[in-house]
């Protein structure tokens, strides 16, 4: 069926599994406060009565559990917030810039421009302030003292913060199914827990990290990555398992399965373990669990192996269940325990990250004639920035402590 074929090929092409993106966030410009003056029937000037701006969004990334990848900003890679609103007269306020909620799966990392980790988003509901809204220019209502009763300036808002963010998502599974090609662990995540991961008897069937959920009969749950095959080589990307090997960085346990019909399972075993060494980040040393599968074919595998990190060796068949009721209660009870927190200290649910620390808490005032800057002295950059947010045009007047100059 030509129509099938082509509609399967175009949902492929459309959602594969993706755990990186890269994304532009640009925050909200805080809103100006107003330069106003009360207007009274019989009185000609009265006094301020300009109102504040509203400050500008934010961009947020949330932890969503629902999510399964980073696919959604494969389209979507430049993402502003709104702008504040302007102040008004009457002492009207400006209002708040809308926030932007970026959804992202848990276990999403947050990486700055120099590629340093800023944020981890390990827990589901966690939040990050990608870029901050601007603040609010504050209306020349604030500005009148008993010595300046017509204060004729108002603050202007101030940009919102910009950066590039790189997002990596590293799958967050109590365990991970690793092994190679065609060694029966989609087979095995497919006979334990709710995931349906494809299963056929030729490499690499499984393309991209599925995750499972396994019920324990005492209401207990855990999360099972199945992880595409590792051959030799892959910790220098030869096949599919490098792009990969990261996802199991975070697991508390590897489940090694192991084909023992095709022969040699000690030799088998070596050859996916180098591979745990030569990527590193701790891999080979992980506690391990290893599944001999397919003794329906092969009754009696040997595994000639001393090792202090695997915990148990399971023979089993995935074809006839035989084994898998004793695996699977095993499962459960040697899984390494969720480290606690050091006493005193939680994981903040809420992290700011600040992609360009605000060096200098400078303001602009908008007065008749142009700008006026004031409080600590700007750098160049960030001043022509504010400058032009602020909307400052050639020729307009900037005053900066007692010197005067023209905007270009
Ligand atoms: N006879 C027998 N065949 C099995 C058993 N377990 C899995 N298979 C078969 O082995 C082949 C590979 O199984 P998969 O579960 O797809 O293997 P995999 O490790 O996920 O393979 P990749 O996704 O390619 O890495 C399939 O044809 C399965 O039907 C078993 O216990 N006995
Ligand atoms: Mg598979």
């Amino acid at each position: 069926m030509p129509g099938k074929t082509s509609r399967d090929s175009r949902r492929s092409r459309e959602s594969p599994f993706s755990d990186r993106a890269r994304i532009h966030v640009v925050a909200g410009r805080g809103g100006d406060g107003a330069l106003s003056f009360r207007r009274e029937k019989h009185v000609p000037r009265g006094g301020p009565d300009g109102g504040d701006g509203g400050p500008g969004g934010s961009v947020v990334l949330v932890a969503d559990p629902e999510l399964r990848d980073l696919s959604a900003f494969r389209t979507r890679r430049w993402i502003a917030a709104g702008k504040g609103g302007h102040g008004g007269g009457s002492g009207r306020h400006g209002a708040a810039g809308k926030d932007v909620d970026l959804r992202v799966p848990v276990g999403t990392e947050v990486r700055d421009d120099a590629g340093e980790l800023a944020a981890d988003l390990a827990r589901p509901g966690a939040r990050v302030v990608v870029a901050s809204g601007g603040a609010a220019g504050r209306g020349n209502r604030h500005f009148a003292t008993p010595t300046r009763r017509t204060p004729r300036f108002a603050e202007v808002g101030m940009p919102g913060e910009e950066a590039d963010v790189e997002l990596h998502l590293k799958l967050l599974a109590d365990a991970a199914l690793v092994g190679q090609p065609n060694a029966g662990k989609s087979s095995l995540l497919r006979r334990i827990s709710n995931a349906k991961p494809k299963v056929a008897d030729y490499p690499f069937t499984t393309l991209a990290p599925v995750l499972g959920t396994v019920d324990a009969p005492d209401g207990r749950q855990l999360v099972v990555a199945d992880v595409p095959g590792l051959i030799e080589g892959a910790a220098e990307g030869l096949g599919l398992g490098h792009e990969f090997l990261a996802h199991l960085e975070r697991a508390r346990m590897l489940v090694h399965v192991i084909d023992a019909a095709a022969g040699d399972p000690t030799g088998r075993f070596r050859s996916v373990d180098d591979e745990l060494s030569a990527y590193g980040a701790g891999l080979d040393e992980l506690p391990q669990i290893v599944v001999l599968n397919k003794i329906d074919i092969a009754p009696d595998p040997m595994l000639d192996l001393a090792d202090d990190r695997i915990l148990a060796v399971f023979p089993l068949s995935c074809a006839t269940g035989a084994g898998l009721t004793e695996f699977q209660r095993s499962l459960f009870a040697l899984i390494p325990p969720v480290p606690e927190p050091p006493v005193g200290e939680s994981v903040p649910d809420y992290l700011v990250y600040r992609p360009k620390p605000r060096r200098a808490a400078f303001r602009i005032l908008r007065t008749d004639r142009g700008f006026r800057v004031v409080g600590r002295a700007p750098g160049e950059d960030e001043l022509a920035d504010a400058l032009r947010t602020a909307g400052a045009r050639e020729g307009d007047e900037v005053v900066i402590g007692d010197e005067a100059f023209e905007y270009r």
